[in-house]
């Protein structure tokens, strides 16, 4: 796996400006850095985008499907309700692992369902922006390996 699209949905603009005590005080530009810099210590280019509109993230789902990217998905609140998303996900082929900052089974009931985990590689949750380090790990670790 030689390229690797971190996609980030609806608010993660935000991120580092508001609510630090529920998504921690780093900005995207901040994971962004650090993602960079572990993925190209690994041989491994990064594409990081960021949308507030489900569909422009469909079309990047499908972008890195057909060019055989893997991808780190923070979907947002789109989680729990995109079936767009996970028709996507699947349709595509894509391997994806969804993050998520915060831990969503600890908080409201309306964020403990996920509409992608099923047809995702993996899921990572609540270990701040961390989430996002130990997905770029388990993508490279999960490169050319069979879904268990
Ligand atoms: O924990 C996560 O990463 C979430 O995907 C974040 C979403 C939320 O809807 C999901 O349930 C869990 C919200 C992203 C909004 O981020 C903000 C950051 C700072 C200030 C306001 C929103």
């Amino acid at each position: 796996m030689k390229l690797i699209h971190v996609l980030n949905g609806p608010n993660l603009n935000l991120l580092g400006t508001r609510e630090p005590s529920v998504y921690g005080r780093e900005t995207l530009a901040d994971i962004e850095g650090r993602l960079r810099q572990a993925a190209g210590a690994a041989g491994v280019e990064i594409i990081f985008r960021q949308s507030n509109h489900e569909g422009v993230l469909v079309d990047w789902i499908q972008e890195a499907g057909r060019i055989g990217a893997g991808v780190i998905l923070n979907a947002g609140a789109y989680t729990h309700t995109s079936i767009a998303l996970r028709d996507a996900i699947a349709g595509s082929g894509a391997h994806v692992i969804e993050v998520h900052l915060s831990n969503v089974h600890a908080r409201e009931h309306f964020r403990h369902s996920s509409m992608i985990s099923a047809v995702c590689r993996g899921v990572i949750l609540g270990f701040g922006s961390l989430s996002y380090d130990l997905a770029l790990q388990g993508l490279l670790a999960a490169a050319g390996k069979p879904k268990s």
